[in-house]
């Protein structure tokens, strides 16, 4: 098959003149967002592919009841795509989803996503200094620079359980729901109680003849509602100063989780007791109470916001499962102290594979040398958005880039105005792409990793973690030092490749 090229638009216009072909894998918030940043300063061959058959990323696949941001809208929006109302404080999954597809047709990204396409590498060619990317049945796109933005929690995990597929019944995960399935009058049991759980579990709980929660780890929360947003607020934020006002004040009030994580001993400990208060008042049975108490500092793992979650778990229609599920059964899983839970259903709200990031696409760089390769003690890249030895290949929501408090859009958008930079700066070299230099990555590297000590995230396991411990999904800081981080591209931090045959 004829290599699709890119830039096909752009034939016509001489070499020195025509925007760089780029190619976006992924059309989720990631992908929309440097979508936009490109075309809205000139760079206009842009071609996002989707392996969904539609944009949206997260919020078209995870369609479990429930399901919503547990970040203010108003912060969870794009600056550059502020709406004056939102219906809740944290919107619900269609709303999230109906905006950024709203988004992408406004700004003229949607013609652009090609759906229905899993990319399964991308390999630089060091003669030609471009990137083939390639996707099933034998499809090719010839493209300048590459920008993954297949976000960190795409791939879905299932219970570490022996016997698994032994279960008769219907069995699924949250972020694959099966829309055909029924769950009123049924039994059911929910493994897990992450931050889907916690959503969960209090919509489905009213459906169900009898549910089964299994918890392996307790959690720490602050309330959050699912309540509609109050229509004096909606009001007031229907003026744009009223809306920024609002949206610096949400993101102050963030700042101050990650300054909770920061400083574990101190501000962590209010932290702490705000959320044990929360946590008495929405669960005054103290037995139940000791059982769902977290083990670990306040901000360890994500902190949940819900008000609904526990109230949920006191139903008598309800049971809360903290021993061990040792083996699946045909009729249900089977708990260490021997007891044998038999359901109709088995809800597995137990998270992602993540830490692995971009694979297990191919992705190969100068030399041959693979992502797989270079990250074989863990993933890692220069501010999450470049890997030295692959010229114009960038990351969104790379590794060290996810949030524990914060708005990840705040991160994605700086990540594409990064991307741009360095789109430009390469051009002003007279260079077909750049590559970051291997002891700028290595210095920043170790600078991160020294940030993490003494914070809450290194005191108990989590998904941010390796199993030797480091802490390869989160940003060690705050949202603003990100910002700042990126906004500033150094030449000498930078290999410029010039064009072929120089
Ligand atoms: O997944 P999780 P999630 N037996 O990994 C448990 C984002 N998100 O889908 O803690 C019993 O948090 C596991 O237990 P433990 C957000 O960034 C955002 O809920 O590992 N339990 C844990 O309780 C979030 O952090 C929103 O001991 C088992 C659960 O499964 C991320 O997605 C909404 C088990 C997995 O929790 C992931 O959240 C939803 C076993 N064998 C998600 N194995 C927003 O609102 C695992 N578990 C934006």
């Amino acid at each position: 098959m004829r290599p699709h090229v890119s830039g096909d638009r752009q034939e016509n216009r001489p070499e020195e003149s025509r925007p760089p072909r780029v190619v976006v894998v992924g059309a989720g918030f990631g992908g929309i967002a440097v979508a936009a940043e490109l075309l809205r300063h000139g760079l206009d061959d842009v071609t996002l592919l989707e392996a969904a058959a539609e944009p949206g990323g997260t919020w078209f696949h995870n369609r479990y009841p429930g399901a919503a941001c547990d970040v203010p809208s108003h912060l969870y929006s794009y600056s550059f795509a502020q709406r004056a109302t939102w219906t809740h404080l944290f919107s619900r999954r269609d709303e999230i989803l109906r905006y950024a597809r709203e988004t992408a047709d406004a700004l003229g990204i949607t013609p652009r996503i090609v759906t229905g396409t899993r990319v399964t590498s991308c390999a630089w060619d060091e003669e030609t200094r471009t990137w083939t990317v390639r996707a099933g049945e034998g499809r090719e796109w010839v493209a300048d620079a590459v920008v993954l933005a297949t976000g960190q929690l795409d791939k879905p995990a299932y219970p570490a359980v022996e016997g698994l597929s032994d279960f008769a019944g219907r069995s699924f995960h949250t972020a694959r729901w099966d829309e055909d399935y029924d769950l009123r009058g049924k039994r059911v049991a929910v493994i897990g109680t992450g931050a889907s759980a916690v959503q969960l579990v209090p919509e489905i709980a009213p459906l169900t003849a009898h549910l089964t929660v299994f918890q392996r780890t307790g959690n720490w929360f602050l309330p959050g509602t699912g309540r509609p947003m109050p229509a004096a607020l909606n009001r007031l934020l229907r003026r744009p100063w009223a809306r920024r006002l609002w949206r610096r004040l949400l993101f102050h009030g963030i700042e101050l989780l990650t300054l909770c994580i920061r400083r574990p001993r101190t501000v962590g400990r209010v932290g702490a007791l705000l959320s044990a208060a929360h946590m008495r008042r929405r669960l005054p049975d103290p037995e139940l109470r000791r059982r769902v108490w977290p083990d670990y500092a306040f901000g360890c793992k994500r902190v949940l916001l819900s008000s609904e979650f526990l109230p949920a778990l006191a139903r008598p229609d309800v049971d809360l499962v903290t021993d061990r599920i040792v083996r699946m059964t045909p009729e249900g899983p089977l708990t260490e102290d021997g007891r044998l839970h038999q359901v109709d259903c088995v809800i597995h709200a137990t998270g992602f594979r993540t830490n692995t990031f971009v694979l297990p696409m191919t992705i190969s760089g100068v030399n041959g040398r693979t992502i797989a390769q270079c990250w074989a003690h863990g993933a890692r890249a220069h501010l999450g958005i470049m890997v030295p030895g692959f010229p114009s290949l960038f990351l969104m929501y790379g590794p060290n880039t996810n949030t524990s408090g914060g708005s990840i859009l705040f991160f994605l958008e700086a990540q594409a105005a990064f991307v741009r930079r360095a789109l430009q700066l390469a051009r002003r070299h007279g260079a077909v792409a750049l590559d970051v230099r291997p002891e700028v990555e290595e210095a920043g590297l170790a600078a991160l990793r020294a940030r993490f000590e003494g914070t809450a995230w290194q005191t108990c396991s989590s998904w941010y973690r390796t199993p030797d411990g480091r802490n390869v999904a989160n940003w060690p800081g705050y949202m603003r030092e990100y910002a700042e981080s990126t906004r500033r591209l150094t030449p000498a931090e930078f290999r410029f490749v010039p064009p072929p045959g120089r």
